[in-house]
């Protein structure tokens, strides 16, 4: 009896100890989850201290061959930059120490870029949004090494846009982009330079590069955060390299030309007074007439110019709003959706210079409808790669026969919000969801935001050179997963040709 009792006594212990433990542990989790959940957002608005002019990138200069190339020099180097005074970060630029020059061209001119890799480690510098040769393309395929050189060249083939360039290094690129290795390259056409539009460069025409960032001392920290699998979230942006910075505006119309080029961010930019602004342009030039638009949403590689009014003395503050589009709570809080970041402030002067209204008419789009398509691709979107492949040096995932248009079908089942970006053509996006896209999606695009749950059918047409041993890429430009496989590759072929193999694979090649 005293035996039972006894064990009675003991099991009643043993069950008060488990129950309390078990409510510990409860407890735990749930305090450890409500912390994790209302420690995930980001906010930065009404916390910044305007204090620095913004940094406006230098136009890179260049020369002019008897044949009529325009060429420029870029130089990877490693270098330190103040970002907060008295604090060296170390950094990576081209000629300089964070960021590189705005290359600027003419549709129908020539170019060459002399690359120099002043870096020891081996990268490559990719044009984003640029009409040219797979060859020249600055992929994972075109890798300069340490001390090596690399001289691209091609002719400005597509309209006036606001381009990019950025290394391409597989499995780096997230690292190489992170350091500062970014630019713009501004492409200009007759038709653009014929419209009354502000146009004198970083006065009334300003390049807008928004990057989020993170500090550990004087060092960038640019560790992923636990459950953060979109990528890298910073907990401050900076523009142009930039931090907290303002814009004295002297006009009454300012143009933007946003570029979101962090790493795996998200941005819904308005105005912190939700005044309405035009949309003239997106990645591959203008639009056919302006927009008027109070937020556009940008994922990482996309752009967007912005035509914004302002009256003299008066000042906003260029902001990115919560979003609520990414596919669930559950990701749009650990994805960045319900961060919000003071971006750039505006200070008009006390009197503006008079800005004729913006045109009617803009561009033209000479991006296909999808009524002439010969071919349909799907690709389906998940972190282990693009229709379940992970990205493959050497395998050639698609062919495409020149001169053809095509409708390619991005699904994105995966529950996290991925992008997809492609080599070498503009695209028009023709459906999402089945329905007609928000105007920032109707213009010439390369990049498009793909959140979870979310089909978009593209249209684009392959006008380049056959080269059928060079693949072009198409990837998430949430760059950890680019690097981590979400990639594949196609080449262009003449009709009935077949796809060679993949050259210059990996390593450190030089092209001279
Ligand atoms: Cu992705």
């Amino acid at each position: 009896m005293t035996k039972t009792s006894g064990g009675r006594g003991r099991l009643k212990r043993v069950l008060i100890i488990f129950s309390v433990v078990v409510g510990v542990l409860v407890a735990a989790v749930g305090g450890g989850f409500a912390w994790l959940w209302t420690g995930a957002d980001v906010n930065t608005v009404g916390k910044e201290p305007f204090t620095n002019r913004l940094a406006v990138p230098p136009l890179a200069e260049s020369t002019v061959e008897k044949d009529g190339t325009r060429v420029f020099d870029l130089r990877m180097q490693a270098g330190e930059k103040e970002f907060k005074s008295g604090r060296k970060t170390p950094t990576w630029g081209f000629n300089g120490d964070y960021l590189g020059p705005t290359l600027r061209a003419e549709r129908g001119e020539k170019v060459k870029v002399r690359i120099a890799n002043g870096l020891d480690e081996a990268s490559t510098v990719h044009w984003h949004g640029m009409h040219l040769p797979a060859a020249m393309d600055g992929g994972p395929h075109q890798m300069v090494g340490p001390g090596g050189k690399w001289a691209p060249r091609w002719k400005i083939d597509q309209p006036a846009s606001t381009l990019w360039y950025h290394p391409h290094p597989h499995g780096q690129t997230e690292q190489h982009v992170q350091r500062g290795l970014a630019g713009m390259f501004l492409l200009d056409d007759e038709k653009s330079a014929a419209l009354d539009l502000p146009d004198a460069y970083g006065v009334n025409d300003v390049p807008v590069i928004v990057q989020d960032v993170t500090f550990d001392g004087a060092k960038f920290d640019h560790g992923h955060d636990f459950l953060r699998n979109t990528g890298f979230l910073g907990d401050r942006t900076m523009v142009n390299g930039t931090l907290n910075p303002y814009q004295e505006v002297g006009d009454e119309l300012v143009r933007l030309r946003l570029l979101n080029a962090s790493t795996a961010r998200v941005y819904d930019f308005g105005f912190s007074d939700d005044r309405d602004f035009a949309l003239i342009g997106t990645d591959g030039g203008l639009l056919e007439k302006p927009a008027a638009m109070d937020r556009v949403q940008l994922s990482p590689g996309e752009r967007a110019e912005i035509v914004v009014r302002m009256k003299p003395g008066e000042k906003t503050v260029l902001r990115s709003f919560p979003q609520d589009n990414y596919g669930g709570a559950w990701q749009t809080r650990f994805s960045g959706g319900a961060d919000s970041f003071d971006v750039l402030e505006l200070r008009a002067k006390q009197s503006l210079r008079d800005s004729p209204e913006l045109p009617v008419q803009l561009g033209e789009l000479e991006v296909p409808d999808g009524s002439e398509s010969a071919k349909e691709r799907f690709f389906g979107l998940k972190m282990s790669g693009i229709n379940e492949r992970p990205m493959d040096m050497d395998r050639i995932d698609e062919v495409v026969t020149r001169g053809t248009t095509e409708t390619w079908t991005v699904r994105n089942d995966d529950g996290m919000p991925h992008n997809f970006h492609v080599h070498d053509v503009q695209f028009r996006v023709l459906e999402v969801n089945g329905e007609q896209p928000p105007p920032e999606l109707r213009g010439a695009k390369d990049t498009v935001f793909v959140p979870g749950a979310t089909t978009v059918k593209l249209a684009m047409r392959f006008d380049g050179p056959a080269d059928p041993d060079t693949p072009y890429m198409y990837h998430c430009h949430l760059l950890s997963h680019e690097d981590g496989g979400m990639m594949g590759q196609f080449v262009v072929v003449e009709k009935g040709q077949k796809a060679g193999k993949p050259t210059g694979s990996g390593g450190a090649h030089d092209h001279h």
